[in-house]
């Protein structure tokens, strides 16, 4: 708990072993947590995502160099999804992220996610909430864009980038299912390479051919002028897209400002606390898979998910029937009833 003293007061060693041990997990990581949330909440969470190799990490390293020339402090968490097939791009990360080290405005976790997305999607929660109690202005939350780990950063984040290049497949990758409904802005880095104008064309089109969302506040509602900028004459936000080249730091600022416009925009429509109810509820969700799946495995008898698992995979009982079956034989033990024979013919 001393460490929590110390972590408010900008101790970065006691930040550093608070986000081990709450990576970490079990009742001690729980306890930090629960110490910590009411300092949680101030600072804004920018994902982003995008195809491997689109220039995230540069993308990133160069924002928080913006944000830092505003004396803005900034905490970057790395979300490496290391697939079992490539020993991911950590070190890289670190390697180009060097420049920022040494400043103690600026705080860098790489987390790798041991083989589990969904115990990612919690550890990342989890660590964004030290660093926003720990007082970091902008939380920048980096991963790569497979699939269910870009939608899980969006529920986490308050501003989502989806960071696009050409040359990569581009409307392919552009056009890709999801994308739309969680991008709050699009970069399009790499824009020094050819191509660059025709996937902002292929985003532009994409967006013309979007079914318009629902507006997210009444029209017509007077917003100060800076937020109105990416405001639609409905109300709703039409995400920018800002050409970067983010090695030589071109449009970095532009991007930044348009973050800060967007946080601008979430606070004047209330869209503020209803991303936070949502990013609730995301973290809830995790919290309840993991919990419950714990108690569940506890409360069984030794062996039991086993004997199931295997009358699934001879066909015995269906995935289905056999989960339900696992779900009753949880709240039967609760009442100290019997497991039902996992291999008896569904009923
Ligand atoms: N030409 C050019 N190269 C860039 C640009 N941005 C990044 N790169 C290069 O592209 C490569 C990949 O950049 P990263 O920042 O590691 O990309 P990433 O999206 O973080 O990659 P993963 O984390 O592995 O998915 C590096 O060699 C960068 O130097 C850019 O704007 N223009
Ligand atoms: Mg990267």
């Amino acid at each position: 708990m001393d460490f929590v003293t110390q972590l408010l007061a900008g101790n970065r060693r006691a930040l550093a072993r608070t986000i081990s041990q709450v990576e970490d997990g079990g009742p001690e990581a729980h306890a930090l947590l629960a110490a910590l949330y009411p300092y949680t909440g101030r600072g804004h969470v920018i994902g982003i995502t995008g195809a491997p190799g689109t220039g995230k990490s540069t993308l990133v390293n160069a924002l928080a160099k913006t944000y830092r020339d505003q004396g803005r402090t900034v905490g970057i968490i790395a979300v490496d999804p290391t697939s079992p097939f490539s020993g991911g791009a950590l070190l890289g990360d670190r390697v180009r992220m060097r420049d920022l080290t040494g400043d103690p405005g600026i705080f860098i976790r790489s987390m790798a996610t041991r083989g589990s997305l969904g115990g990612l999607g919690r550890a990342t929660a989890d660590v964004i909430s030290v660093l926003d109690a720990a007082g970091f202005a902008r939380i920048l939350v980096e991963t790569v864009g497979v699939g269910q780990a870009e939608v899980d950063i969006a529920g986490a984040a308050h501003t989502t980038i989806v960071v696009e290049a050409p040359g990569l497949g581009d409307e392919v990758q552009a056009i890709k299912a999801g994308v739309l409904e969680i991008a709050d802005l699009f970069a399009v880095n790499k824009a020094d390479r050819e191509g660059a104008d025709h996937t902002v064309m292929a985003l532009q089109m994409m967006q013309g051919l979007a079914p318009t969302s629902p507006s997210h506040h009444g029209a017509g509602r007077s917003l100060t002028r800076a937020a109105e900028a990416g405001v639609q004459p409905d109300g709703s936000w039409l995400p920018p897209i800002t050409k970067t080249v983010a090695p030589r730091g071109e449009g970095v600022v532009r991007l930044r400002d348009w973050i800060e416009l967007h946080a601008a925009y979430l606070a004047e429509t209330g869209q503020r606390e209803k991303r936070d109810v949502a990013r609730a509820t995301n973290l809830l969700s995790h919290i309840l898979r993991d919990e419950m799946m714990a108690a569940l495995l506890a409360r069984l008898p030794a062996g039991y998910l086993t004997e199931v698992a295997v009358a699934v995979a001879t066909r015995t009982v269906d995935p289905y029937h056999a989960a339900d079956r696992l779900i009753a034989a949880f709240l039967d033990r609760s009442a100290a009833g019997q497991c039902p024979d996992p291999a008896q013919a569904p009923g």
